[in-house]
């Protein structure tokens, strides 16, 4: 990409409004090792890469929250030395990147049941999360066994176990109480949702929360995802709201 251009669409967008939360699907790794011969988890290795990039260029044009779906639920059902290997990478990705992500004033979040990671994994992400925890620039999510239905199935229960002990009247459940018993309790619900690498669905992801998310799909595999597709997408998002402008403002 062209300085010039990258320049003219940073600027063309930073006029805008900047979307408070994005949320991404990290898709097409696999898909873009194999087109290259190479094996998947060269794959996983690119798209950090190209995590590292997007973070970057989120951080500096202002947005509040990103949300980074890692691992799926369903992600299990890969060979076992896929899984291993994944498991490796929040220590790998913050071994590299928790220094720069510290001088950019990046706030870590997880979310999805943490308790099924290895111990390795989640020390190191709990590390990362308390590091971080004063900090107060962007916010990255990381979903790790996340699932959206095991999401909206735990807030059930929380709120049923309210009931039962006496602590939550029924008629006041309404998606307000619903959507503090969610794991981005407070958080502003998606503006935009990236997904990359042509699949069209959303693949268990943010289920509640993106009832008024703006959807942007694209055929570019993660790792070939780059900081002008980022700006692109964003830039697109702010013509779209300019038309509908108003609703959920
Ligand atoms: C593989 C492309 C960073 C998508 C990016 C365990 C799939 C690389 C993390 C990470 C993964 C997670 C938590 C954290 C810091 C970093 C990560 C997984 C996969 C799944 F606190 N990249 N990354 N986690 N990939």
């Amino acid at each position: 990409m062209s300085i010039k251009k990258d320049e003219e669409l940073l600027k063309l967008v930073k006029k805008n409004e900047i979307p408070a939360h994005v949320a991404v699907i990290m898709d097409g790794n696999g898909r873009w090792a194999k087109n290259k011969g190479l094996p998947r988890i060269a794959g996983h290795k690119a798209g950090m890469d190209t995590l590292r990039e997007i973070i970057s260029c989120a951080a500096e044009i202002g947005i509040k929250v990103m949300t980074f779906y890692a691992f799926s639920t369903e992600n299990w059902k890969r060979p076992p030395w896929e899984v291993k290997y994944l498991m490796k990478l929040p220590e790998e990705y913050l071994q590299k990147e928790l220094c720069t992500l510290m001088e950019k004033n990046v706030v870590i979040k997880a979310i999805g049941d943490l308790s099924r990671l290895p111990r390795k994994t989640l020390s190191a992400v709990n590390y990362a999360l308390e590091s971080t925890r004063n900090n107060t620039g962007l916010t990255i999510n990381f979903a790790l066994n996340y699932g959206g239905r095991t999401e909206i199935v735990d807030a059930v229960k929380q709120i049923a176990q309210k009931v039962v002990e006496g602590n939550l009247d029924i008629n006041k459940i309404d998606s307000h109480i619903f959507a503090e018993h969610l794991y981005m309790r407070g958080v502003p619900d998606p503006d935009l949702l990236i997904r990359p690498s042509g699949e069209l669905r959303i693949s268990n992801f943010l289920l509640w929360q993106i009832a008024y998310t703006e959807m942007w799909f694209t055929r570019i595999l993660w790792p070939d995802f780059n900081r002008e597709h980022f700006l692109r997408a964003i830039n697109e998002y702010q013509k779209r709201d300019r038309r509908f402008g108003g609703i959920n403002k």
